[in-house]
């Protein structure tokens, strides 16, 4: 039985979703992040030492890292579906937006999540500062960097239906989380019609409805 260790609002949604679309039996452990921190609770760090989410356990395979696991559930049990034939062309780009995702897509969007806390959370008495300091990495790397990205998303959505080409992948599944964390607090709109219309989409699968149906609260941080 293949376990995922979940933290509610987070990326290990994507392994949820994964499995709905393979029809795979699973259960769910639940984790609560820390309302005041946003951080996972000491308990992750029994199943894996870096204590984040998602952590997979199946037989006596632990394992972390969303597209590590995404990928690894692909091939151990997707019979074909979901992730292109080894050798072709949509495989490389198959393999290439996998990677993508966190490797490119996340870490602007992380920093716009924490330049946006220090200007509202620092201490009164340094949040002139504080608010310059993250106004200039804002302005000068983070916004840019976001910006850029998008662009390159929704111009490769102009070549085929998904990320990988004509069928929908694993890929797409990974995809989901930096667009979706673009669109909550990333300035993904209406501008960029294709990375909208990708997300319309996934949202109306059945899978992805009952993927949030068994792991909760999916709200992302703002
Ligand atoms: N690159 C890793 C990132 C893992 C990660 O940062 N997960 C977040 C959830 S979205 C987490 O566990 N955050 C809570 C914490 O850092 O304590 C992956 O894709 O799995």
């Amino acid at each position: 039985m293949i376990t995922v260790h979940h933290l509610n609002n987070s990326r290990s949604q994507r392994v949820l979703w994964l499995l709905e679309e393979l029809g795979l039996e699973y259960e769910v452990k639940r984790y609560q992040r820390d309302r005041q921190t946003m951080l996972a609770p000491p308990e992750l760090r029994a199943v894996h030492p870096l204590g984040k989410s998602p952590v997979i356990s199946d037989g006596d395979m632990v394992l972390a890292e969303s597209g590590a696991v995404v990928e690894t559930l692909a091939d151990r049990y997707g019979a074909g579906r979901l992730a292109p034939a080894f050798g072709s062309t949509e495989r490389v780009r198959y393999l290439y937006w996998l990677h993508f995702a966190e490797g490119t897509a996340q870490p602007p969007l992380l920093l716009k999540l924490l330049f946006d806390r220090i200007k509202s959370k620092a201490p009164f008495f340094v949040r002139p500062v504080a608010r310059a300091i993250a106004d200039q990495a804002l302005g000068t790397f983070v916004l840019p960097n976001i910006n850029r990205n998008l662009d390159f998303m929704e111009s490769e959505l102009g070549r085929h239906d998904w990320f990988a080409g004509p069928q929908f992948s694993a890929a797409d599944i990974q995809m989901s989380f930096p667009l979706e964390a673009a669109r909550a607090r990333g300035g993904l709109d209406e501008k960029r019609p294709r990375l909208m219309a990708f997300l319309e989409k996934i949202h109306a699968r059945p899978a992805y409805r009952r993927a949030v149906e068994r792991g909760g609260e999916y709200a992302l941080m703002r």
